[in-house]
């Protein structure tokens, strides 16, 4: 309850921010970034951002703070290529809540935001995870073929964490697969999610999907995934999620 007052104070009051985690490539280019929602309340605390998306979940509440990062995201990117300090960034990912994708006018929403920013919808990557496209009854495929129509590019996000078949991710009509850091973690000494990451990667490049390395922490996990194909990478090992001044100081001068 206290959590949704917050949030309530935070939309009204706009105290909503966005940070971005950088994603790298095997040259250290910042080739891309996720954008990941930061909610303070108005004593100026921030709270845990999944137990807030939680809450915003259930209250119906992640509808207008969804609108609001998405049209934050589109405006920024937009802002950075114009300006000439983002020549590098090919894309900026958005989480999309399973209520957001399931919601009746999603796509012209979308839509929407993208003639209202005037931002270039191939630069937009929405991230689903896979829980939302099972836990659907709707059809999950034809909303991501119409978005795709959009120009917009669509990634799963923790693909693997949840229940369904690898012939399941076949028949979506996706982008891009980021591997779950929980398969990443030690990857390179622990046999087991060394297996998955292989199979996700021999899949992902049958499918023509790329690929990013979610939660690399490790120059090890790293060498790793390089060897066995992976080119992009998003973790600790390079930044932690940055406020947008850090993350531009970042753009211009990478670790
Ligand atoms: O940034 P952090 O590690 O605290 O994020 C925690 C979780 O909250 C992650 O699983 C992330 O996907 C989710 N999350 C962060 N920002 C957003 C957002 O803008 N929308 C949605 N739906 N989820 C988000
Ligand atoms: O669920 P999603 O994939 O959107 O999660 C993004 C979350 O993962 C963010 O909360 C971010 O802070 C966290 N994260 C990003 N990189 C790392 C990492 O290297 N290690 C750990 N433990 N968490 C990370
Ligand atoms: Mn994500
Ligand atoms: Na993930």
């Amino acid at each position: 309850l206290e959590i949704e007052q917050d949030l309530r104070w935070a939309l009204d009051t706009n105290k909503f921010q966005l940070h971005y985690q950088p994603q790298v490539d095997f040259n250290g280019r910042v080739v891309g970034a996720e954008c990941l929602l930061r909610c303070p309340n108005s004593m100026g605390e921030f709270r845990r951002v999944d137990l807030c998306i939680d809450v915003a979940e259930t209250t119906g509440l992640i509808l207008p703070i969804g609108e609001w990062v998405l049209r934050e995201a589109c405006l920024n990117l937009k802002a950075w290529i114009d300006s000439g300090i983002a020549t590098s960034l090919q894309h900026l990912c958005i989480n999309i809540s399973p209520k957001q994708f399931l919601q009746r006018d999603f796509v012209s929403l979308v839509q929407r935001v993208i003639l209202e920013t005037g931002v270039d919808p191939c630069k937009v990557v929405l991230e689903i995870t896979e829980s939302t496209l099972i836990d659907t009854n709707l059809d999950a495929i034809s909303t991501m073929s119409a978005l795709k129509e959009l120009g917009v590019r669509i990634a799963i996000d923790d693909f693997g964490t949840g229940y369904s078949s690898l012939s399941y991710l076949t028949r979506l009509p996706l982008d891009i697969l980021k591997i779950d850091r929980s398969f990443v973690l030690g990857v390179n000494n622990n046999q087991k999610n060394a297996a998955v990451v292989e199979a996700l990667m021999a899949m992902a490049r049958q499918l023509g999907l790329d690929i990013v390395s979610e939660g690399v922490e490790t120059k090890d996990e790293i060498n790793f995934l390089l060897e066995k194909g992976c080119e992009c990478f998003q973790g600790f090992y390079y930044s932690k999620p940055l406020s947008m001044d850090a993350f531009l100081d970042y753009l211009r001068d990478p670790l």
